[in-house]
């Protein structure tokens, strides 16, 4: 069903798949399904990625997808969409559409952004890319059929675009830590550590696909392997599930991170709520991973450490416009780690910001993924990270849930 929140008072709608007016030269026209969490954080980055930076395309703010249709019409209007539809089917079908950007749980990306490039549209997917290996595959395939058209498809894993992180990438790749030895990452939440807190789709393997590792271990891999440019080739790993039945949420709030109020009833836990790994990377670097949502204290704390043979970095997202830099080649006398406040405009996104030192937020991650993914698809190149990218990913994952069952280290084959 076809609506802007302006009809929402009245009782006439367009016929769906023939809303909206042909494009205008110079504009992306997106479509957005999902309207939780990252539906508002990917709305901000299309409302704001135009004001800030000289875009080659103009994105438009088409339409809002959501199932239900109050719900999605009053989030449209909070947050900057022209019409509403409750139907993706609709979403990836209509002429007014150029780009579809998947904020949905795990369990639909599949469907959703295969269907979409099949249908000529650009893709914007929400990370993790898929729940199985198959799934991703299957998408990565969809994805490479669709490129040779010119239909580009991306996976959201968005703290690359912290400026910090792609100094310390750039800094890597400058050599200034010469042969990586070491990575230390983990990625430490602790909205599910009251068993109180309940259910929620996160928790539910058959829509999410795992608990901490996709939802969070996912981001610390991709980081891990995005600034050391370095492939995961090997995993050592267990998953841990601490509570196994959680209060069920009342449904007004199901949806939300921490499943809101509860409903008297309980439910199971079907996915991990830590996974702790072992990686052995190309090149001979060693790995330490550990994601969970149990380190009382840490709210998003996603760290970094990476140790070479001419220095070391480390990252701290809890302090995210800093990056601590120690040059082993410095003398004695003087050396030490060095924080680097990355608010400089020769600092990567920077310039389009503050004066230093007033520094970037959460939100700013992907205001800079619609920068980047849109100055992509005007030149006609692959946005990174690609779904051959996120598939990758997928199978690092997969590899740590099956060791977890074998007890053995197990290879990543492509
Ligand atoms: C919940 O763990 C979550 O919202 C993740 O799903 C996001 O990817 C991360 O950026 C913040 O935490």
């Amino acid at each position: 069903m076809t609506e802007s929140p302006a009809d929402a008072t009245s009782a006439t709608r367009s016929t769906p798949g023939t809303a909206g007016t042909p494009a205008t030269p110079g504009t992306l026209r997106v479509g957005m399904v999902g309207h939780a969490f990252m539906g508002a954080a990917h709305s901000q980055a299309w409302r704001t990625a135009p004001h800030f930076f000289d875009l080659p395309l103009t994105p438009v703010m088409q339409v809002l997808c959501g199932r239900d249709p109050g719900r999605s019409r009053t989030a449209a209007e909070r947050l900057g969409w022209a019409e509403t539809e409750t139907d993706w089917r609709h979403v990836v079908q209509r002429p007014d559409v150029d780009l579809v950007d998947i904020c949905t749980p795990g369990d639909t990306h599949a469907e959703i952004a295969i269907a979409a490039l099949e249908a000529g549209k650009h893709v914007l997917c929400e990370k993790p890319l898929a729940n199985t290996v198959a799934e991703a595959e299957a998408m990565a395939a969809a994805a490479e059929r669709a490129a040779a058209d010119g239909v580009m498809a991306m996976v959201g894993f968005t703290y690359r675009r912290v400026p910090a992180v792609a100094l310390a990438r750039r800094l890597v790749a400058d050599g200034r830590l010469g042969e990586i030895r070491h990575v230390r990452a983990q990625y430490l939440q602790d909205w599910i550590a009251d068993p109180e807190v309940p259910l929620s789709w996160r928790l539910d393997k058959e829509q999410a696909g795992s608990g901490a590792l996709g939802d969070i271990g996912a981001h610390i891999v991709d980081l891990a392997q995005f600034i050391t440019g370095l492939s995961i080739s090997s995993v050592s790993g267990h998953l841990q599930t601490f509570v196994h039945k959680r209060p069920l949420a009342a449904e007004a709030t199901a949806g939300t991170l921490g499943g809101g109020g509860a409903s008297g009833e309980t439910g199971t836990v079907s996915v991990d709520d830590a996974a702790v790994f072992l990686a052995s990377f190309a090149g001979g670097a060693l790995g330490v991973f550990e994601a969970t949502r149990f380190a009382y204290g840490r709210k998003n704390a996603i760290r970094l450490e990476i140790n070479g043979s001419r220095g070391s970095l480390a990252f701290d997202f809890e302090d995210m416009n800093v990056l601590d830099l120690f040059d082993a080649t410095e003398p004695a006398e003087t050396a030490g780690f060095r924080r680097i406040l990355v608010t400089e405009p020769e600092h990567p996104y920077v310039a389009a910001w503050w004066p230093a030192g007033h520094g970037l937020g959460y939100e700013h991650g992907f205001t800079h993924q619609v920068v980047d993914l849109v100055a992509a698809l005007a030149a006609g190149e692959q946005p990174t990270p690609s779904f051959a990218d996120g598939l990758q990913v997928q199978r690092v994952l997969a590899a740590v849930e099956t060791s977890s069952h074998t007890r053995q280290w197990q290879e990543i084959t492509a």
